[in-house]
């Protein structure tokens, strides 16, 4: 529960009426007799229920510490005194605490002790008209009084019957907590405090300060109301004594969390502005506030020019500090003075692309999203926005981390659409829209098709790798993962077939007339006849010139003898197979006969190989495993056959 309203209303006097815990603990706030830090409280209802109470300031200039303690709320105390009735910050928190999305409020009527039986009914008829068509219309309503302790046994009935209204917090969530205190204990270190957005964490287990190095911090303790505890799960106010950092590392608005998340300094989001709030330009300066976090923000208007009190837009919000925001997330925004609230919203889109050109097509995604998010129903809809933002096959952990929502509640969601594919390997799902999904695979088809065509003498097709690049897959382990069992996929659909390592249209097969066998035949024993020497591209090139063979069949002749075995192929020299098998007749042999190995010279004496050769040979063997090799020099290296060569001649 936490506490709202104008200041001086009586709202630390309320909490102490109730708790015996006295929140103003600051000697500045004695001083001036006002709330200043956030205050912590809780009360021990008699239902059993044990409810954390975070005391605000109601002064104007500390609505931003207002909105760091009202961001992990369940439900507000407002309390309005009633010989003054709704001042200024009465309403200023509400429009921030319905921003905020907190759904369930308790009007304090206070100072009850200072008003007549009918004025008492006045400040109530004033609250309630005013209450009216806002979602906390139906909120009760007690008289109270901190100072004679009217009303409290009310008011505490009150606070019982709002526990099982209020939602329970996903907890499968991973663990989010801004810091919002922090300080050193003698004999124990730093110690930081905040309220558990998200998840849940325990003892021993390891949290990352972030924005910050992304250094794990060992939790050596965790106090949740002043005690002791081993966890402690979202909603919970919590303690931690952390290991790894000083004190001075620590800044408020930072956030705690057990995943390593991105920082951003853009974000796309719905907002809606007060009904008080100035006319917003297409480009307007604000403060940012989510959480405890707070920052200076330039704010681009992407759907209107112009923004007018109580209308909404879709912005994107140029932060000029690093924050950690997920999807979801609701913030405030107010005037670069800090004495105005403008409004709030929800973030759309922590990971943004900078909207420079505000396209109709960008316009129509971004309306999309933002229903989707609002309506939060609707999580099929905004499934489908992600994967077509995308394009790209995905986690379903991974999605599920930027919709902030649970994948099991993703994956009932995709049973629903027929649009979506899961894969299920070692239980990680796969998502792809199956519309993206038939576009790959007829560019798979078209490749390979492509492919045959151009090598109509080869049976072979392409690799999966090669897939990879013509995707651009080739730094994302997921997508790779999805090409590998796309193509299995398309095998058992009888789309493909398989030739060796290599995917082909099924029933391909290589066409070859009696020309081309001949030249391929001709090339082959021209690379013979070099025997234990290297030909050059050149030498191979002026061969085929003088016989009219174009460039291009020549390495369609090259890759099918490599293909069919009788070239090897390597660091971009070709040698013919039977030199090489004759090389490697001798070479495995002979280092058979000794376990310590051979040095290049005695291999080269019993081979004849020439200098060139040697080496090229030796590592060739060494890179298909047969031969180890250490004291590699220029000139020698010792070579070792290795259990795979011996296999390989049946030793
Ligand atoms: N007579 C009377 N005085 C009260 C009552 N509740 C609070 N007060 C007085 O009102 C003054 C302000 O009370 P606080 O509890 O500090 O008010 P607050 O809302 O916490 O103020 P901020 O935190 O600064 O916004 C104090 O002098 C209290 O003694 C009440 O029920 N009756
Ligand atoms: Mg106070």
């Amino acid at each position: 529960m936490g506490t709202a309203g104008h200041v001086d209303h009586g709202k630390t006097s309320l909490i102490k009426a109730l708790t015996n815990i006295d929140c103003d603990t600051h000697k500045e706030e004695k001083e001036r007799g006002i709330t200043i830090n956030l205050g912590f409280s809780h009360i021990d209802l008699p239902s059993g229920h044990s409810v954390g109470i975070i005391d605000v300031p109601g002064h104007k200039d500390f609505i931003n510490t207002m909105v760091g303690g009202a961001s992990s709320i369940d439900f507000v105390l407002m309390v309005i005194a009633a010989d003054s009735g709704i001042m200024p910050q009465t309403s200023e928190h509400f429009n921030i605490i319905e921003t905020l999305n907190i759904k369930k409020a308790i009007i304090a009527l206070n100072k009850i002790d200072l008003v007549d039986e009918e004025l008492a009914e006045l400040a109530k008829l004033e609250v309630m008209e005013w209450l009216e068509d806002t979602p906390y219309q139906d909120s009760p309503i007690i008289g109270v009084s901190s100072t004679t302790g009217q009303g409290l046994d009310e008011l505490i009935a009150e606070i019982d019957k709002m526990i099982p209204q209020i939602e329970e917090k996903e907890k499968g969530h991973f663990f989010r907590m801004f810091v919002d205190r922090i300080f050193t204990v003698k004999g124990i270190g730093s110690v930081v405090t905040g309220s558990v957005l998200n998840g849940e964490i325990k003892v021993g287990q390891d949290l990352f300060l972030l924005p910050g190095n992304k250094q794990k911090l060992r939790i050596r303790s965790i106090e949740k109301h002043g005690e002791t505890v081993d966890a402690v799960v979202s909603g919970d106010r919590a303690a931690f004594n952390l290991s790894g950092l000083k004190t001075e590392d620590f800044k408020r608005g930072m956030l705690l969390t057990n995943k390593d998340l991105e920082t951003t300094t853009m974000i796309d989001a719905h907002i809606s502005l007060f009904d008080n709030a100035d006319d917003l330009k297409l480009w307007s300066s604000i403060i940012f506030h989510s959480g405890t976090f707070e920052s200076q923000a330039r704010m681009h208007l992407l759907n209107k020019d112009r923004l007018t009190a109580g209308e909404d837009a879709i912005v994107q919000i140029h932060l000029e500090k690093e924050t950690i925001v997920i999807n979801k997330d609701k913030f405030v925004i107010r005037n670069t003075s800090g004495n105005k609230s403008y409004g709030g919203g929800v973030i759309i889109d922590a990971q943004p692309l900078h909207h420079r050109k505000r396209t109709p097509k960008l316009l129509d995604a971004l309306e999309l999203l933002a229903s989707g998010v609002l309506n939060e129903g609707n999580i099929a809809e905004l499934i489908k926005i992600e994967l077509k933002k995308e394009n790209n096959p995905v986690l379903a952990d991974e999605l599920a981390g930027n919709l902030n929502i649970q994948v099991t509640e993703l994956l009932s969601e995709i049973e629903s659409l027929d649009v979506v594919i899961s894969y299920q390997p070692d239980q990680q799902n796969i998502l792809i829209l199956s519309s993206v999904e038939n576009d790959y695979k007829k560019q798979i088809v078209d490749l390979i098709q492509q492919h045959h065509q151009k090598n109509y003498i080869l049976n072979s097709g392409l690799e999966e790798v090669e897939f990879y690049g013509k995707f651009g897959f080739s730094k994302n382990k997921t997508a790779k993962l999805y090409t590998g069992l796309l193509l299995k996929k398309m095998k058992a659909e009888k789309l493909l077939d398989v030739y060796k390592n290599t995917w082909i249209i099924p029933g391909h097969q290589a066409t070859i007339d009696n020309k081309t066998q001949a030249e391929i035949e001709a090339l082959n024993q021209f690379i013979k006849d070099f025997d234990m020497r290297l030909p050059t591209m050149a030498e191979i090139k002026t061969w085929a010139q003088d016989r009219r063979i174009t460039v291009e069949s020549l390495k369609l002749y090259i890759s099918y003898l490599t293909n069919r075995k009788s070239l090897v192929h390597y660091k971009n020299e070709l040698i013919h197979r039977e030199i090489v098998d004759g090389l490697k007749k001798k070479i495995l042999h002979f280092l058979n006969t000794s376990d310590d190995g051979f040095y290049i010279a005695e291999i080269r004496e019993i081979t004849g190989l020439t200098k060139k050769l040697a080496p090229f040979i030796l590592e060739y063997f060494k890179d298909e495993g047969w031969i180890i090799t250490s004291d590699y020099n220029k000139n020698s290296f010792n070579s070792k056959l290795t259990a795979k060569g011996r296999s390989e001649m049946g030793f």
